[in-house]
């Protein structure tokens, strides 16, 4: 029988159990930051990845060259093509499909929104590590809008909008971040632990690198039960340069392993504009010499994204193994937390190592707008009809914030019970190093 050792907080206990350090002890695996760097070649404009396209050339190669401002010569077009194979593609959705793509799009982008908001009013019990994933909802809605629901995915430390692409629960994920009993973690988790197998939601994890296994492992499995089931590793640039990354592509080639490698390619890596880790032009060459499919797209097309998708999940579901599928995007908020945000207003300003110029660029290429002026112009859905989808989006997080709000604080048992996969035995070690007896 366990002693009552009265309420400790998360923090501390995490401390106390040596959870919280699980992703700060980790050998990083990713890059250097880029020192001094020679000024890069010319840039390419957005017109170059408006499409799908299998990597034919070598770029000019040079993130190691660039400099801030210098993703503004990616910028994606001003509207979505409203020609051509992946217009055609989504436009041949059902209805309900496409609403509920705005939709989800929609409750991502207010659902952080509204947290943002809260942390910088100085919400009671808001704090720890948050990383927006504001302006790159095209990519995760588009992805996983091509996926069946017992597909699964790995995410990585920004992954609010995959969990909510893939059906995460918003009051769950509200009451998480609030740290309360109700939350996914049981308030032990916090923003980056977020995990729902009962949706194939594999789970955000602090662990830069760690989806390509995480994802790698699922498709094993589906490909030793043979259930046609297929994965998505979600991935940043700067995860790309981890030298686990080109190990797990070319293992899921030699096993055919259905994965879909997602790049995000946001053009930060942490506090560096494009970092001295990726010596392509585009993330995706890094791969090219396995003859494998590769896409570089426009992120924050929903269309381009989806139909790239559909083909890699075709590819793998004809057992023909991994694909390789980069999103040109940019994330709008710091690396992590609200620097620079203000409550009401989108978007980071002021941050050092990007332009506001580059940000306000990006915002006016905003992925849902854009998704949203082409349905309309596309005659699939009216004004009024995305209105309202938009209305029941901010209602559900209202209510995913009041759902938080009444709830429990977590007990210092359930979470060492909930954080470690043999919980029991954790508990008794932590009972134990206390000196409390547990017979
Ligand atoms: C193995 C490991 N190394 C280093 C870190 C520290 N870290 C956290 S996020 C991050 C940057 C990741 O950049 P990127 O993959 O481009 O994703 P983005 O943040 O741009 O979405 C780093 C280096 C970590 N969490 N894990």
């Amino acid at each position: 029988m366990t002693q009552n050792i009265g309420r400790v907080d998360r923090r501390t206990l995490l401390k106390m159990i040596g959870a919280a350090g699980a992703s700060a002890t980790v050998v990083s695996a990713c890059g250097i930051p880029p020192g001094n760097a020679a000024a890069g070649p010319a840039g390419v404009t957005g017109a170059e990845f408006g499409k799908s396209v299998r990597l034919a050339t070598a770029g000019p190669g040079g993130n190691k060259a660039w400099r801030p401002g210098d993703a503004i010569k990616f910028l994606p077009p001003e509207a979505m093509p409203t020609r051509g194979a992946a217009a055609d593609t989504l436009a041949g959705l059902p209805k309900a499909k496409l609403l509920e793509f705005y939709r989800l799009m929609q409750a991502s982008r207010r659902w952080e929104t509204t947290m943002k908001d809260l942390f910088l009013a100085g919400e009671d019990g808001l704090y720890g590590s948050f990383h927006t994933y504001a302006g790159e909802e095209a990519i995760a809605v588009g992805s996983i809008g091509a996926l069946n629901d017992d597909d699964y995915i790995a995410s990585t430390h920004r992954g609010h909008g995959h969990l909510i692409a893939k059906g995460g629960d918003l009051d769950k994920m509200s009451a998480e971040i609030f740290f309360r009993q109700e939350g996914y973690n049981k308030g032990y988790g916090g923003s980056m632990h977020i995990t729902d197998m009962s949706k194939g939601i594999m789970g955000m994890n602090g662990i830069v690198g760690a989806s390509f296994y995480m994802a790698a492992g699922a498709a094993l499995r589906a490909k030793v039960r043979g259930t046609q089931q297929v994965a998505v590793a979600y991935f940043g640039d700067g995860a790309a340069a981890s030298p686990y990354y080109f190990s797990a592509v070319r293992s899921c080639v030699n096993e055919t392993l259905p994965v879909i490698f997602v790049n995000e390619n946001n053009f930060q890596y942490m506090a560096n504009p494009m970092a001295n880790t990726v010596p392509t032009k585009y993330v995706a060459e890094l791969t090219k010499g396995l003859d494998i499919p590769h896409f570089v797209v426009d992120g924050n097309d929903i269309s381009a994204v989806y139909d790239a998708t559909r083909q890699a999940v075709e590819h793998a579901r004809a057992g023909l193994g991994p694909s390789v599928i980069e999103g040109i995007t940019y994330r709008w908020y710091d690396h992590s937390g609200f620097a620079g945000g203000r409550v009401g207003e989108d978007a980071a300003i002021g941050l050092p190592y990007r332009t506001d110029e580059e940000v306000r660029a990006w915002m006016s290429r905003d992925p849902l707008p854009r998704y949203k002026q082409w349905l309309v112009a596309m005659d699939l859905a009216t004004e009024s009809e995305l209105a309202d989808v938009e209305a029941k989006a901010q209602a559900a997080v209202d209510a995913s914030v009041a759902y938080a709000r009444a709830g429990t604080d977590p007990n210092p048992e359930a979470g060492v019970l909930e954080t470690h996969a043999s919980g029991a035995v954790a508990a008794t070690q932590f009972y134990n190093r206390r000196g409390i007896a547990t017979s």
